[in-house]
């Protein structure tokens, strides 16, 4: 302890307290150097005064803790990114830039795959976050003119992604609805030179209604507000959204977060930058529009239950910018087309039926254009240079999806949604619990394992073969005759009724839970309980859209509509896959892909439900800290070794520390770091050696290998000051 001992003094003594109570003052910026890190009392606390402070990001080891702080704050600049460029994680206070920077020198150095997977509830922050690393990378990576348009393309992917794909909640004012990854393809010099974007089951039943309080997807709103007046004067428009059925189920126009005219202009341009034709623009625009439009579509009732529509005008403005004909378009929103015995019958429906079959057809032209725009945008995002192989590139994804979400009332969807975050939770599990596991392995260092809550258990009620909810669900979608919503919640009592994570009305003894409605199955989620109303589960998982609308469509003269409706499919005789098998394969190869590469994490948390800043709702956190399983990444943290570095990194952060490796090291590294440990005082069960690594089981070890740098900092400093002071 020469160095130190050296410049050991009473200052020294007040600048480490200083240090200290700066300690106190903002927390750990890396939940492992807590004093006691299985309390969760204490986890909290040092959330709350990083949080006071603004401080919004916190490691736990190399996973990214993140609080929403539902303000503007000045950390993201451009000198911000520059600090972070080509710096070790732990020199730098915690950032979603580190991130985002030690992914791609992973990617650069190790010539492996990465992927940044962003989880936490609706509004804790994920597609802000995503965002970010996104801007990152288009700021601090090296361009050419052709990587800049790349670049450009990749950023406004965005605002065109989240008109068309995020609308207001009760959660979150700017909530993705839709499942979103993206690939980040880099050349071997390290410039993004292409991307590629899957997304996942659109929300669109929010096409055709929205709970209390909710909006439609945002463009709606845009175009309306946005609109210029000749253009929406050809859309058949009027500039006031109260006028349209599938506008006002919410009864929220506006909110005060949402500045649609601006978001407009934002949409627009990013349009034009992404390489949208000025046709295609218009063509995109009269599908918006005559979704509006078909929701105008009223009906009256024969008295022999026969429906008609009373709206003239909306089937013209319809005909106009579908390009299809009137006639056979109002036949087919009144009709159903059926064959028997090989000839072909027009059934008329009634007004219930016909008002379900033009919601059917709204939402089958807004999820499937909005399939075509996310195609649209990856044609944009493929690198076109033949001399480069995409094949070649390295790639970067980013995962940012609909949150988990518990409303008064949750659906078809709101199952979809957190069944995903189920997933994403397995995949944390696993990865974490593995990675940690074969570090030790390959370091050849002993571990304790950890105990966790697994939730695969949900996962497999959910989706395994034959016996899950999807399979039961299937099941009664395909079943001819009395199958029903309810005949699919009785099944589904039958079949997993028993299940420790599955709950109905009924009690085992026969009686009735009284805080369960009857058309309600209760799943436990690892984030918290949902009741699920199972109202529309088998007409949303079999998304049937009539024969002979899909004939109308495949008639349009739209050209985006035409490539949207296909005439194979008319003549396809396979039933397509459900709604929910078809979201469990997409899962299961989104799995694949983010399994073959090395993650990161990112995990965010909500502060409060009122989308404010500076507060911090405790219940609300500690629930959080809970479900993420954040304790418990802790404790597998900490469980053998708190801190682990590479020799090369750890002998460049301390090697000033020691006399025999100041000012450099000239035999092994092994030998140095071993000598320049022993020279701090380490204790030999304070600390291993592994293969490539040093691991340091205490957190206070190192902790006083900081002060120590730290005071070395200060009184190199000080000496200089002196000598300066003497100069003068
Ligand atoms: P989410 O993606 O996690 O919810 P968002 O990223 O949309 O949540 O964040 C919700 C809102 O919180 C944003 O619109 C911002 O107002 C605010 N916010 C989040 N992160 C930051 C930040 N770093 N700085 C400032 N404000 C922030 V969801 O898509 O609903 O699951 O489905
Ligand atoms: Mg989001």
């Amino acid at each position: 302890m020469r160095k130190t001992q050296a410049v050991g003094s009473d200052g020294i003594r007040v600048m480490m307290e200083s240090a200290l109570t700066a300690r106190d003052r903002v927390g750990v910026q890396d939940f492992v150097l807590l004093e006691n890190h299985t309390s969760e009392v204490a986890f909290i606390e040092n959330l709350r005064k990083r949080f006071k402070e603004n401080l919004i990001y916190t490691y736990i080891g190399s996973v990214l803790v993140s609080m929403n702080p539902y303000k503007e704050l000045e950390i993201y600049t451009k000198q911000h990114m520059e600090r972070y460029r080509g710096v070790n994680f732990y020199e730098v206070s915690p950032h979603i830039y580190a991130v985002a920077d030690n992914a791609y020198r992973s990617m650069r150095t190790e010539r492996r795959d990465q992927c940044i997977l962003i989880s936490g509830e609706s509004g804790a922050g994920k597609t802000e976050a995503s965002k970010k690393v996104l801007q990152y990378y288009a700021v601090t990576c090296p361009a050419s003119e052709h990587v800049q348009t790349v670049k450009d393309r990749l950023l406004q992917s965005n605002p065109v992604l989240e008109a068309f794909g995020n609308a207001k909640t009760l959660r979150n004012d700017n909530s993705s609805r839709f499942g979103k990854y993206m690939d980040i393809q880099f050349d071997f010099k390290g410039a993004p030179v292409g991307g590629h974007i899957i997304n996942y089951l659109l929300e669109k039943s929010r096409v055709v209604h929205q709970s209390h309080g909710e909006r439609n997807f945002h463009i709606f709103y845009q175009l309306i507000e946005g609109g210029e007046d000749d253009l929406l004067r050809r859309l058949g428009l009027e500039k006031n959204a109260q006028q349209y059925q599938y506008l006002v189920k919410g009864n929220c126009p506006k909110v005060s977060s949402i500045n649609d005219r601006n978001d407009w202009k934002i949409m627009r341009k990013a349009l034009s930058i992404i390489g949208f034709t000025d046709d295609e623009v218009e063509e995109l625009l009269n599908i918006i529009a005559s979704v509006l439009h078909l929701g105008n579509v009223q009906y009256g009732g024969e008295d022999s239950g026969r429906a008609y529509i009373t709206t003239e005008t909306q089937i013209k403005y319809l005909a106009r910018l579908l390009g299809v004909d009137g006639t056979v378009l109002k036949e087919a929103l009144t009709h159903k087309k059926i064959i028997a015995k090989g000839e072909e019958l027009m059934s008329p429906l009634n007004q219930e039926q016909a008002a379900s079959a033009r919601d059917a057809l709204s939402k089958a032209i807004y999820g499937r254009t909005f399939t075509w725009l996310v195609n649209k945008i990856n044609d944009s995002l493929a690198f076109k240079d033949d001399s480069f192989n995409s094949k070649n590139a390295s790639v970067i994804g980013l995962l940012d999806i609909y949150g988990f979400e518990v409303f008064q009332n949750n659906s078809f969807e709101q199952f979809c949604i957190n069944y995903c975050n189920e997933k994403l939770q397995q995949l944390f599990i696993e990865l974490t619990l593995k990675s940690e596991q074969e570090e030790y392995e390959a370091e050849g260092i002993t571990w304790e394992p950890v105990q966790y809550f697994n939730n695969k258990i949900i996962c497999d009620l959910v989706e395994e073969k034959f016996k899950g909810i999807i399979s039961i669900l299937d099941e009664e979608c395909l079943r001819p005759g009395d199958a029903s919503d309810i005949t699919f919640l009785e099944k589904l009592e039958d079949t997993v009724g028993g299940h420790a994570h599955f709950l109905t009305h009924k009690l085992a003894d026969g009686k009735t839970r009284k805080v369960m409605g009857r058309e309600e199955f209760r799943l436990i989620h690892y984030a918290g309980e949902v009741n699920y109303n199972v109202n529309g589960f088998l007409d949303k998982n079999n998304d049937l859209l009539f024969r002979n609308l899909k004939e109308v469509m495949c008639m349009s003269e739209n050209k985006i509509l035409t490539q949207c409706f296909d005439r194979e499919e008319l003549t396809d005789k396979k039933r397509p896959e459900t709604a929910a098998t078809q979201f469990k394969n997409s899962l299961a190869k989104l799995m694949e892909i983010l399994m073959s590469k090395e993650p990161s994490y990112v995990r965010c948390i909500k502060p409060n439900d009122a989308k404010q800043a500076g507060r911090f709702d405790e219940v609300l956190i500690r629930h959080q800290v809970k479900y993420l399983g954040l304790m418990e990444n802790l404790r597998v943290r900490r469980a053998g070794f708190a801190y682990r570095r590479r020799y090369e990194t750890f002998l460049q952060r301390y090697k000033s520390l020691c006399p025999d490796t100041w000012p450099n090291w000239d035999g092994r590294l092994v030998d140095g770091v071993s000598t320049l440990v022993k020279h701090l005082g380490y204790k030999p069960e304070e600390y291993k050696l592994g293969r490539t690594k040093i691991f340091i089981r205490f957190p206070k070890t190192l902790f006083a290998t900081e002060d120590a740098l730290e005071v070395r900092k200060h009184s190199l400093a000080t000496k200089l000051q002196s000598s300066w002071k003497g100069y003068s």
